[in-house]
């Protein structure tokens, strides 16, 4: 079974990501890892902790000679922030150490400070966004790069643009060659495929900056190639649009999900929202007549491509702060502003990316398997050859 764990600090000496259960013999480029690691510091909108790191892996383990060898992946990030921060969070507690702490005790609506300093039991929230801060996601998206190389071997890409920032929206069709283009550009502004759209979204984001405030957005990922047949109906927990809202979810600040044309299907007759099915006797192939399904149905991956949006509430550090309680002295305060993004919908949107491309390679090895790249590639072709003999 594919799986990944991350550990660090937003401001601790590394981010730790794991990674278990591939094949030897994938071809991995540590250009391509970092490659996503910049995609993922883009955007107008970051903030001035951007400016600082510049992230980079040092795969430790897992990889020799540019392939996987099956073992556990390990890849380490540095947070460069950290020289900022040896006195307030050391790892062993030294005479003083308690007067050198940046404590945190007017927690942000929106945050997990105040429901994770209850629960954790600290009277200071520092220790609960530590870990909470997206800066984790930088070590997802590593572990995604390579789960992205897993995938590359049989034809499947994950890529995402920016739909919406705050009330400004996409309203057209995309074609996947816009998302390759967007993917490969230098300088990202806003990830949406359309430069007059994006200008208006960078006013939605200059708004914010003026008023001391933050603006979310909608991302959306697609992955093309992805075989029909992938997650399955039989138990709730093998649903692969199950799986894949749940890894959405799970990134910071996204507040819903929606596969393929989810909220405009709830409001449209059934007629208007399922894709007809049509046969194409010469390639002996199904065929459909839309994707409003984002490629999935009753849980399986129906080889359409699979549609993933993520809906990202404004970022709950404000400028302008809101209203809060002290917790020391159960005072109305105001919340703690700390340094922070305003926008960060292109960023959240390659975080998608790396999130769907890690289930949808759980999913294609809990299908295909194989110790070897070889052997999955074997599993995959005599696979492929039941289905066009179907
Ligand atoms: C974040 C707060 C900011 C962001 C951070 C997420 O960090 P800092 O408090 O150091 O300024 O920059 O995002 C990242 C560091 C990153 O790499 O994406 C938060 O509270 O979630």
């Amino acid at each position: 079974m594919l799986r990944f764990e991350t550990a660090g600090e937003s401001h601790g000496e590394w981010l730790v990501a794991t990674l278990t259960g591939l094949p030897a013999g994938i071809p991995i480029s540590l250009d391509a890892v970092n490659r996503e690691l910049w995609r993922r510091q883009q955007g107008y909108g970051r903030g001035g902790r951007m400016k600082i790191e510049t992230d980079r892996a040092e795969i430790v383990a897992g990889v020799r000679h540019s392939h996987t060898i099956g073992s556990p992946i390990a890849i380490l990030i540095r947070n460069r922030d950290w020289e900022n921060w040896t006195h307030a969070l050391p790892v062993e507690d030294v005479a003083g150490a308690k007067d050198q702490r940046k404590p945190l005790t007017r927690p942000r609506p929106g945050h997990a400070d105040l429901a994770g300093a209850v629960k954790y039991n600290f009277h200071d929230a520092r220790y609960i966004l530590e870990r909470a801060s997206a800066r984790e996601t930088a070590a997802r998206v590593a572990v995604g790069a390579i789960a992205k190389a897993l995938l590359g071997e049989f034809g499947i890409t994950v890529l995402s643009h920016v739909i919406a920032v705050g009330r400004v929206r996409l309203e057209r069709a995309v074609e996947f060659s816009e998302l390759v283009e967007l993917s490969r550009r230098d300088s990202v502004l806003l990830g949406c495929v359309d430069a007059a759209v994006e200008a208006h979204m960078k006013e939605e984001v200059d708004e914010a900056y003026r008023t001391g405030d933050t603006v979310g957005g909608v991302f959306e990922v697609v992955a093309r190639g992805v075989p029909i047949g992938l997650g399955s109906h039989v138990t709730w927990d093998s649903r692969l649009d199950g799986r894949l809202a749940q890894a959405i979810v799970s990134i910071q600040a996204v507040k819903g999900v929606e596969i393929g044309f989810a909220a405009a299907g709830a409001a449209s007759f059934g007629s208007q929202v399922q894709d007809t099915i049509h046969y194409d006797r010469a390639g002996r192939v199904f065929t459909r007549g839309a994707n409003r399904a984002g490629g999935l149905e009753g849980g399986i991956t129906n080889g359409q491509d699979v549609l993933v949006r993520g809906l990202l509430k404004p970022i709950s550090t404000l400028r302008r702060p809101l209203e809060s309680v002290d917790l020391t002295t159960r005072e109305p305060a105001l919340a703690a502003y700390e340094r922070s993004d305003v926008a960060v919908v292109p960023a959240a949107g390659v975080i998608g990316e790396a999130m769907v491309a890690l289930v949808l390679a759980q999913a294609f090895l809990e299908k295909f398997g194989g110790d070897s790249l070889d052997e999955t590639r074997r599993n995959y072709q005599g696979y492929l050859d039941q289905v066009r003999n179907y």
